[in-house]
């Protein structure tokens, strides 16, 4: 095993099995689904595969609750595992599996490559055009406030090589929610590590209902302008001499 891909889930026993059925048949790459203990079994669906096939993991948590941390809680696991590098994605085939090779092939030469919808051959299927407006309007107030030149910043869809987390430091996150994405993702590009925008065709959730809201939305925008404080506090990246 070389990678391990992170899936967070809540809720996704009708997506879970053929995700995982799409994922495994890619070399060298294992599965951990973070589940927070989904009423409606996803986790012991998960289990029982995990019993069948030794690359699939489970790792089931009770106390806390939220994609954002869910992500956190599998990174740490996967570097435990030995990952050289981590992709994460969603439960829902909005990432469809397919593009993984496409983010692997781009890891060996750079820290972090994204699966971006807004590079020329990527796109945006499915949403209206309300979900579509707010989308783009909350990436141009991140890329200008936090001086981002990154055309998808809120991408979810993203794979890391195991270096980035020597410098980013999961235990040291400020937001809790889904802005955890974004936070990361400021992190690394202060950091300095060599990101990468690959194309992807980002398609609306087959099954299921999505647990993104208005709150979480204003939560992340918020938590933009406290990302923002905090760097010119000099607070968010660990200076030279903390680093040892
Ligand atoms: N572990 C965990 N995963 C979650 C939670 N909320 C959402 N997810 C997962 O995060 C991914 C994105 O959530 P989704 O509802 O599709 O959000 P949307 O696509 O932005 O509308 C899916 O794989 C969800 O199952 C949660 O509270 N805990
Ligand atoms: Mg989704």
């Amino acid at each position: 095993m070389n990678g391990v891909v992170v899936v967070p889930t809540y809720n996704e026993r009708d997506n879970i099995e053929s995700l995982i059925q799409e994922i495994i048949i890619l070399p060298a790459l294992d599965i951990l689904v973070v589940d927070d203990n989904s009423p409606d079994g996803t986790g012991d669906m998960v289990a029982g595969l995990a019993r069948e096939n030794p690359r699939v993991h489970l790792l089931t948590r009770t106390k806390q609750k939220g994609r954002g941390s869910a992500g956190v809680a599998g990174f740490k696991k996967a570097l435990n595992m030995g990952a050289q590098w981590i992709i994460e994605m969603d439960a829902d085939f909005s990432h469809h599996p397919r593009h993984i090779p496409d983010l692997l092939a781009h890891i060996k030469d750079y820290d972090l490559v994204l699966g971006s919808r807004f590079v020329p051959g990527g796109a945006d299927r499915d949403r209206g055009i309300v979900r579509h407006m707010v989308t783009r309007l909350a990436g141009i107030y991140v890329r200008s406030l936090l001086g981002l030149n990154i055309r998808d910043v809120s991408s979810g869809f993203r794979c890391f090589r195991r270096e980035v987390f020597e410098k980013v430091d999961l235990d040291d996150m400020i937001s809790a929610g889904p802005a955890i994405v974004l936070e990361i993702l400021y992190k690394v590009c202060l950091n300095g590590f060599r990101i990468k925008e690959v194309p992807i065709v980002f398609r609306d959730r087959r099954q299921g209902d999505t647990k993104l809201d208005a709150i979480t939305l204003l939560e992340t925008l918020v938590m933009v302008l406290r990302l923002r404080k905090l760097h010119r506090q000099g607070l968010l990246i660990r200076s030279a001499e903390l680093n040892g």
